[in-house]
């Protein structure tokens, strides 16, 4: 292995980033900040465990409890996740539990426009009735509900079975659309169905780590450990526009210019194909569409892509050595892929090269997305939203005959026709097809794209209900109904993470005042619709996943050998699939780590993946004298949560981050702009402006800046355009331009 590849980055103290060197010392010594400490007074009486509830990486947690209640948490020693490790937010999950901010009672807005406290009997017979007068003088599907991919699965199939087959609200989406539908499109187009084909055991065994669009380090800080914990001395290759604390820890760094992921990835398989680097076995056997793949690629020579990315010819041949003469690769791929006008082909782009190289279903390859919340692939694969339960099609007659037998329910209660998407469900309320609206764990005001229009969307709503733990978030402020809820530990379930294992998630602590947990709410709201007959077995979270093993059976994630809850517990979760008949072949206890596809058969019909490409196309929203800048966003650093509603709630968390909202700006182009660090200027794009404090720094490339998600006026910016296969947001590229403020510094 040649040295150079192996030359450890560049440590230049400007790259120090707020949230670099915090993340290893927080992960490794947690008391040291203050996270974990408990008074003596106060020692627990009794433990028990929970998986996380903020990321994908499904983190099992120990909670202390005192008198049934939980006091404090430590990372749990022996989960096959996390092995004794968690993140900032992970210890400080407790925190925004106790917030004063908490929705504690049902809040109705009465006609002079203020909310005012109602029972819940009040609360769910106007909410019914409101939906149904709405639907009576609009039609059916003038009503819609936004979910979300962190609640338990068995709250997800609950809210959705309700809402479709009850409610009778056809259009239903979530935030995992924000999320994962480009993930999801691209493994159902080139695998025949939803399934992420790894482990996380593949972290350590793999000789060669490609990670596209991903900052590991700060959004999966856990998963980055595993990463560390390869004795193979692995070579791992980023592929970012940024220099991110990820990209930095790698061997390589590949900071392409924004969007050209697309020719990136055919460039490489140019190489790889002249070269002759390629498993010609493993591609006759199990792919289908390899030849026209070989042509089409063939006008991606190294000098076109070279120019479109802005990454040298060395470095693209560099690039596919690795890949092609690296032993096991695995390619791992997060946002920076998913949220794109064209992200489902650069998926399928990075499938292709998964399989010409034949590095799938084995230790240490694949071609992998990482999930991001806690529970975005339950709400994939049962929240009934986009695919009927388990998997499932809505247009598909059989698959619909299937869950009304399965569920014991009219088939013409389940719909023939796929849901609008997010993005149309808006397009919907503006053009007033639209009136009533239900969102259910998610902060859509501050985390959809283009924020005034949707702010103008949602005052447009003739009646808009907000299910969530905060009376607070941007969303609930324009509710007029606000069903309070319980939240992660308030409650019971299951979550699935992103190697698929499904984890136990507990209730050990009391939701506030009067709030329900989601269940509870999705129940209450079946009987006042009239229709909690229809939902008689589905009495407890724990019956529900009995439920889903039904649903499951004989489906790629077939669940139906998981003997309940308990398995769950003693195993240290479960990966999917676990079918009665893997289970009876194993003499009754599945692998701890399974990945798929190891017998080379995908899941379409014949067998066979597709080889998948299409043409790159232009960025939608480009720069010009006016606007310079390509605006990028993402993760801040690890102590932060998307819209903060829960971590701004902890003292801890607060301290590991700024306060104010920044903007990462490169040396050259603050020198051009005569601004110092520290200094206020206002970055505005064609929809909106954002005051933001100046962060000089050579992470970014001149001509790009980088503002975090997580402050809320972030996509007052963002371009609202969608990839037409997933309909995931673009929100990683717009064009913006940045002028000095009069005011003073912000810092
Ligand atoms: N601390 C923390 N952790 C989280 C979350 C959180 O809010 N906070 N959220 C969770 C969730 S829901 C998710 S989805 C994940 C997201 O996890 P990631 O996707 O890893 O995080 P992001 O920062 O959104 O995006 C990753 C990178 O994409 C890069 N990028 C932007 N444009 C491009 C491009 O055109 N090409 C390439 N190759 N890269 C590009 C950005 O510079 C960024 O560094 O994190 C999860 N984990
Ligand atoms: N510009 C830009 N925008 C982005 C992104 C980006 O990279 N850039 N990333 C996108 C991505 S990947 C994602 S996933 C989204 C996330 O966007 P959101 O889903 O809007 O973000 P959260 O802050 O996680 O919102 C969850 C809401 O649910 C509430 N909640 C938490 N637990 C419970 C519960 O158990 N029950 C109920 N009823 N409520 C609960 C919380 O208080 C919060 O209000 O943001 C997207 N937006
Ligand atoms: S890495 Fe994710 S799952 Fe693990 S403790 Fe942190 S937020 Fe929780
Ligand atoms: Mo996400």
């Amino acid at each position: 292995m040649s040295t150079l590849l192996k030359a450890r980055p560049q440590q230049n103290s400007l790259f120090r980033s707020w949230q670099g060197p915090l993340t290893r010392e927080l992960v490794q010594a947690p008391s040291a900040h203050g996270l974990g400490r408990l008074p003596e007074r106060l020692q627990p009486t009794a433990t028990t465990e929970s998986v996380c509830g903020f990321c994908s990486t499904g983190c099992s947690l120990k909670v202390h409890l005192r008198d049934g209640e939980a006091i404090n948490l430590s990372a749990d020693p022996q989960y096959p996740v996390n092995r004794g490790m968690a993140c900032p937010k992970g210890w400080e999950a407790l925190a925004p539990l106790s917030a004063g901010d908490r929705a504690t009672e049902p809040l109705l807005r009465g006609d002079d426009g203020r909310m005012r406290s109602v029972k819940w009997n009040g609360a769910l017979s106007v909410m019914v009735d409101r939906f149904r007068r709405i639907q009576e003088r609009h039609g059916p599907d003038s009503l819609a509900w936004l979910g979300t991919g962190q609640i338990p699965t068995e709250e997800l199939a609950l809210l959705g079975s309700v809402a479709k087959f009850v409610l009778g609200i056809r259009h239903g989406d979530g935030n995992t659309r924000q999320c994962m539908a480009t993930a999801v499109t691209a493994y159902k187009e080139s695998f025949g169905f939803d399934a992420p084909p790894y482990t996380y055991e593949d972290f350590e065994e793999s000789d060669v780590l490609v990670f596209f669009g991903s900052n590991l380090c700060i959004a999966h800080p856990i998963l980055w450990q595993r990463v560390l914990r390869n004795r193979r001395n692995p070579d791992i290759l980023v592929v970012d526009p940024r220099a991110t604390e990820t990209a930095q820890a790698a061997t390589r760094h590949y900071g392409l210019q924004p969007k050209s992921d697309l020719s990136l990835v055919y460039g490489l398989a140019h190489l790889l194909l002249k070269k002759d680097w390629v498993d010609h076995s493993f591609i006759r056997k199990h792919t289908n569409g390899f030849d026209a793949f070989a042509e089409f690629v063939q006008a991606f020579h190294p000098q076109r892509v070279s120019a479109e990315t802005g990454l040298s010819v060395e470095q693209l041949e560099q690039f596919a050595e690795r890949i092609g003469c690296g032993g096991r690769v695995s390619f791992w791929w997060t946002m920076g892929v998913n949220q794109s006008h064209e992200g489902v082909r650069v998926a399928q782009g990075i499938i292709n090269l998964a399989l010409m190289t034949g590095n799938i279903g084995k230790p240490g390859t694949g071609a992998n997305s990482i999930t991001g919340q806690c529970n975005a692939m339950g709400s994939r694969l049962f929240s009934n939203t986009t695919g009927l339960l388990g998997g499932r099609d809505f247009e598909n007659p059989q698959h619909r005959n299937e869950v009304a037998s399965i569920l014991n329910i009219p088939e013409e209660r389940i719909p023939d026709q796929k849901s609008l998407a997010y993005d149309q469900i808006i397009e919907g309320i503006q053009e007033g097809r639209i009136k009533g609206l239900w969102i259910v764990a998610t902060n859509s005001a501050h985390s959809w794209m283009h924020q005034n229009g949707l702010m103008d969307a949602l005052r447009q709503l003739e009646f808009l209900v907000v299910q969530d733990m905060y009376a607070s978030t941007e969303t609930a402020q324009l509710a007029d109904l606000i069903l309070p809820a319980a939240g992660w530990g308030e409650k019971e379930g299951t979550f699935i993470n992103s190697e698929r294992r499904i984890g136990r998630v507990r209730k050990v602590r009391r939701a506030p005042g009067e709030a329900l947990s989601d269940f509870s709410i999705f129940q209450l709201i079946a009987h006042y619709a009239g229709c909690a007959d229809m939902f008689r077995d589905w009495d407890s979270p724990e019956s529900v996943f009995e439920i889903l093993k039904k649903l499951s059976r004989g489906q790629p994630c077939d669940i139906s050998g998981i003997e309940g809850y308990s398995a769950l517990e003693n195993q240290g979760g479960i990966q999917w699939p676990c079918s009665e008949q893997m289970l009876s072949d194993a003499g009754g206890k599945v692998a701890a780590q399974r990945r798929l596809f190891e017998d080379g058969r995908f899941h379409h019909e014949d067998g066979r993946a597709r080889f998948i490409f299409e043409q790159p196309r232009a960025l939608p929203e480009a720069c010009n004298v006016d606007y310079p800048f390509t605006l990028l966003t993402g993760r801040g650093t690890s102590a932060q949560w998307h819209t903060q509603t829960r971590t701004a709630k902890s003292d801890v968390l607060r301290k590991l981050y700024p306060q104010n909202t920044y903007v990462e700006l490169h040396p050259e182009d603050a020198r051009a702009l005569e601004l110092d660090p520290g200094e206020a200027v206002q970055v505005r794009s064609r929809r909106g402006s954002v005051r933001a404090v100046v962060h000089v720094t050579p992470i970014v490339q001149p001509g790009q800046v980088f503002i975090p998600m997580h402050y809320p006026e972030v996509n007052r910016l963002t371009f609202p355009v969608v990839d037409p296969y997933s309909r995931q947001p673009g929100y990683k590229a717009c064009a913006v331009c940045i002028e000095k403020t009069s005011s003073k510094d912000l810092s």
